[in-house]
């Protein structure tokens, strides 16, 4: 899964990189204009079940943080990207924006002010404008096309478009919209940017972590959308405490009463808004995290493993990971009972742990 850090210029983008992937700034900056690195999912489950196979191999689930510099919103172009920019934005599962709350005289705000939620509709409103640019671009070929050659496919494609288009018009970005399966299928080609999940950083001063609600109150109107979630963090508190000993974070974060590492909450918001969830494989050699959709059969993710899983597919013998716990092996599984066997259509939920039995 590949996520994206978007924003207006000096916006703390490279800091809270650098804070959500360990790579130190400077380092991430040599990387030139789009530094890219694969992050490790926290997830206590799999640490326990480690320590329970003792594996030669402990495999977290991965997810891979990218930085765009480039948008530069609200300085008075139509559409501030360029297409090289769009091409990359479009091949990312979701965009993390990052907007500036924080003040720092020594760092000057490229607008005379310093104003997140702008900085926010401008950012979505350069994402809508290009979006509606590549509408408008297939529509005049699509509708020739009907024109010369109905198919029934075309047909059903433009009025999806239409749909989407009037919806833009109206200021709202495409991920506001619920699209059936087969809609979904005919516009996923486009990657439109306001389809993709949104996760806004909102990057506090330090002082204003304490008074978060506050602050994030004007973004209350994005909070509540679907698959869009506002976070509020400081870049640079989260660069800090990724340099700490174990032993001092939990005196650091209750300094600041923050709860949780913001690298924790945006993965979290992560999983919950591309629907995602983990399913465990175990055994001496491997203990291992996979990253499936929610509401995928056991079939299909046997075929996430490998595709002679899938091909030869009899059978795959499950047991949630708490009742694993409970039970402490799956000796003690089988005699509970708790270890089921389950069929292709099973769909699996999130912390299943699976064996699947296959022949080929
Ligand atoms: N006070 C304060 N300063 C910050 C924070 N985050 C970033 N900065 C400072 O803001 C400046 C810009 O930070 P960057 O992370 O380079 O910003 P950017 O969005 O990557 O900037 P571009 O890549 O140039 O668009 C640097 O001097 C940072 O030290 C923060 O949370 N608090
Ligand atoms: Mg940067």
């Amino acid at each position: 899964m590949k996520i994206c850090l978007v924003g207006p210029p000096l916006s703390g983008k490279t800091v809270l990189f650098a804070a959500l992937t360990g790579m130190a700034p400077a380092e991430a900056a040599a990387h030139g204009a789009e530094p890219v690195a694969v992050v490790k999912v926290p997830d206590d489950r799999v640490d326990r079940l480690a320590e329970i196979y003792k594996p030669k191999k402990k495999i977290q689930a991965t997810i891979e943080f990218s930085e765009l510099a480039g948008v530069a919103a609200g300085d008075g172009r139509k559409t501030g990207f360029s297409e090289q920019f769009l091409g990359k934005l479009r091949t990312v599962d979701a965009l993390l924006l990052v907007v500036r709350a924080f003040g720092d005289p020594a760092v000057p705000h490229p607008r005379e002010s310093v104003d997140p939620v702008r900085d926010l509709r401008d950012a979505e409103t350069e994402f809508l404008l290009s979006d509606l640019a590549v509408i408008e671009k297939r529509f005049d070929r699509l509708e020739k096309e009907i024109a010369a050659k109905k198919s029934d496919r075309d047909v059903r494609e433009l009025a999806v478009l239409k749909t989407c288009r009037a919806h833009l018009e109206a200021e709202r970005p495409l991920r506001l919209l619920e699209f059936k399966p087969d809609e979904e299928l005919l516009i996923r080609g486009y990657r439109f940017l306001t389809q993709k999940p949104l996760i806004v950083a909102v990057n506090l001063d330090e002082e204003d972590i304490r008074r978060e609600g506050e602050v994030l109150a004007p973004f209350a109107g994005w909070a509540e959308q679907a698959n869009t979630a506002v976070i509020g963090l400081s870049a640079r508190i989260e660069m800090e405490l990724r340099e700490l000993p174990n032993a001092e974070l939990k005196a650091f974060l209750a300094d600041y009463g923050i709860t949780r590492p913001a690298r924790e909450k945006l993965i979290a918001a992560t999983y919950r808004l591309m629907g995602l969830l983990s399913f465990f494989t175990v055994g001496q050699d491997e203990v291992k995290a996979w990253t499936i959709r929610d509401g995928t059969k056991a079939l299909a993710a046997a075929g996430e493993i490998h595709s002679d899983i899938e091909r030869g597919f009899i059978r795959a013998e499950v047991v949630p990971f708490s009742e694993f716990i409970a039970a402490g092996s799956m000796a003690e599984c089988r005699t509970r009972g708790t270890l089921r066997l389950e069929g292709k259509e099973y769909q699996v939920q999130d912390g299943d742990i699976i064996n699947f039995r296959f022949a080929v």
